[in-house]
């Protein structure tokens, strides 16, 4: 199996998967030697444009992660350009409905199984030239759900044929559903929802992940049953690190 991802899905192994919104494939590069399973290069909320995605991607597969892209949105052009450039899997915002589960897992696999158009690029360099005969098993799927229509549908979602899991957007989905934001929304109908998307998960067999604030709060959401955590992204990150070390230089 070329996709060790994928594979360490099937082996029930817990993925740690890295969060990249800073435009550079030099923190990129840093972020694949830390000891994720996989790093995620963010084109919706990361100041990100594709020629800035593409040079993370390779920095990224120089590094042991497995490199995926939560995508914009539900758009099969950004989609296939992504998987040209070497993505190993692509995660989409907002997916609310089945049709447009179907539509995003059409762009991700080659007819007869979807409609994405041949010309994988970089994806032949980085996954060999045996890729065109394997990619449609190997390119990991993820739907975002994070509005209250996508937990609504969620059975429909989860039976998408070709469709790996679902990721959790805890802000989306506490917004929608709270009224506020909160990543690690504690509100009973947020912590509803979640277990509600796990149980459905294990039921459909399905990889669940969620994008968490802290490695604390990764840990949790592995303990409570989810297969793909982020414990938070390379902004906090960044963050966290300078405010702890001024802290500690002023003795505080
Ligand atoms: C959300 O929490 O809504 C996300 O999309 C995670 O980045
Ligand atoms: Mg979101």
């Amino acid at each position: 199996r070329k996709n060790l991802l994928k594979n360490a899905f099937r082996e029930q192994q817990p993925i740690i998967n890295g969060w990249l919104a800073i435009p550079s494939s030099y923190s990129a590069e840093i972020a694949g030697h830390q000891g994720y399973d996989s790093v995620t290069v963010d084109m919706q909320h990361g100041m990100i444009d594709f020629a800035s995605a593409l040079s993370m991607l390779q920095a990224i597969s120089a590094t042991p992660a497995t490199p995926l892209a939560r995508v914009s949105s539900n758009e099969p052009a950004q989609i296939m350009r992504l998987l040209d450039a070497g993505a190993w899997g692509i995660i989409c915002p907002m997916i609310s409905t089945a049709g447009q589960a179907k539509q995003f897992v059409a762009a991700c696999r080659y007819p007869p199984l979807g409609n994405r158009s041949f010309g994988p690029a970089r994806a032949l360099l980085y996954g060999g030239k045996d890729y065109p005969q394997y990619a449609n098993e190997e390119i990991l799927t993820l739907a975002m759900i994070e509005t209250r229509e996508g937990l609504d549908n969620l059975d429909a979602i989860l039976d998408t044929a070709g469709l790996d899991g679902v990721f959790i957007g805890p802000n989306d989905l506490s917004l929608t559903l709270t009224g506020s934001a909160s990543a690690e929304s504690q509100h009973p109908e947020m912590l509803a929802a979640v277990e509600h998307v796990l149980s459905r998960c294990r039921a459909h067999n399905k990889l669940a992940g969620i994008f968490c604030t802290s490695g604390q709060a990764a840990a949790n959401r592995l303990a409570q049953g989810f297969h793909f955590v982020t414990p938070a992204n390379d902004v906090m990150q960044l963050g966290s690190a300078a405010r702890a070390a001024i802290a500690a230089t002023r003795g505080e």
